[in-house]
């Protein structure tokens, strides 16, 4: 139920973001650029506590895009040695070396999608903790987010 309304009110949002996009994209032709700059925003970040103490966990969130194309190249943290980007398929999951933004539109790291894989942990996560992950974009840069870590089995919105 308030996960139905959940999606319905995001899907407002894009509509809303793309009928005020469309001024902006006529701005940008008149003025003779093509690739208009993105305008990244992170949104309800978190790192379910790991199944095992210290062990292997995920990370998921969502970047909203107001603007062009972007790419996420590489998420780093100063609280893990590693972080990388994987892909879920019908029966298992791949590592990729990047993740499309679209322009205008997001890219969710969610259960059972894409998501963050996180492992040597400088210091084992309990609940409550936040890890800065350091997201870096090709257009966009770096985006430093903090990210709380939920229970196990914490869904945003619940
Ligand atoms: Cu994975």
């Amino acid at each position: 139920m308030s996960r139905g309304f959940r999606r319905s009110a995001l899907i407002g949002a894009g509509l809303a973001t793309a009928l005020a996009a469309g001024t902006v994209v006529v701005a940008c032709q008149s003025s003779g650029s093509s690739s208009a700059a993105p305008k990244l925003s992170v949104a309800d970040p978190y790192i379910p506590l790991p199944a095992t103490p210290g062990g292997m966990g995920a990370g998921y969130l969502t970047v909203r895009n107001d603007g062009g194309s972007d790419r996420l190249l590489k998420v780093s943290s100063p609280g893990a040695g590693s972080v990388t980007m994987h892909r879920s398929t019908e029966k298992s999951m791949e590592e990729v070396g990047e993740l499309e933004v679209p322009a205008h539109g997001t890219l969710d790291l969610a259960r059972g999608g894409n998501h963050l894989m996180i492992m040597d942990w400088s210091k084992q996560p309990a609940l409550g903790d936040e890890l800065e992950l350091d997201l870096e974009f090709a257009k966009a840069g770096t985006v430093v987010v903090k990210v709380p870590v939920k229970p196990l089995t914490y869904r945003p919105g619940s």
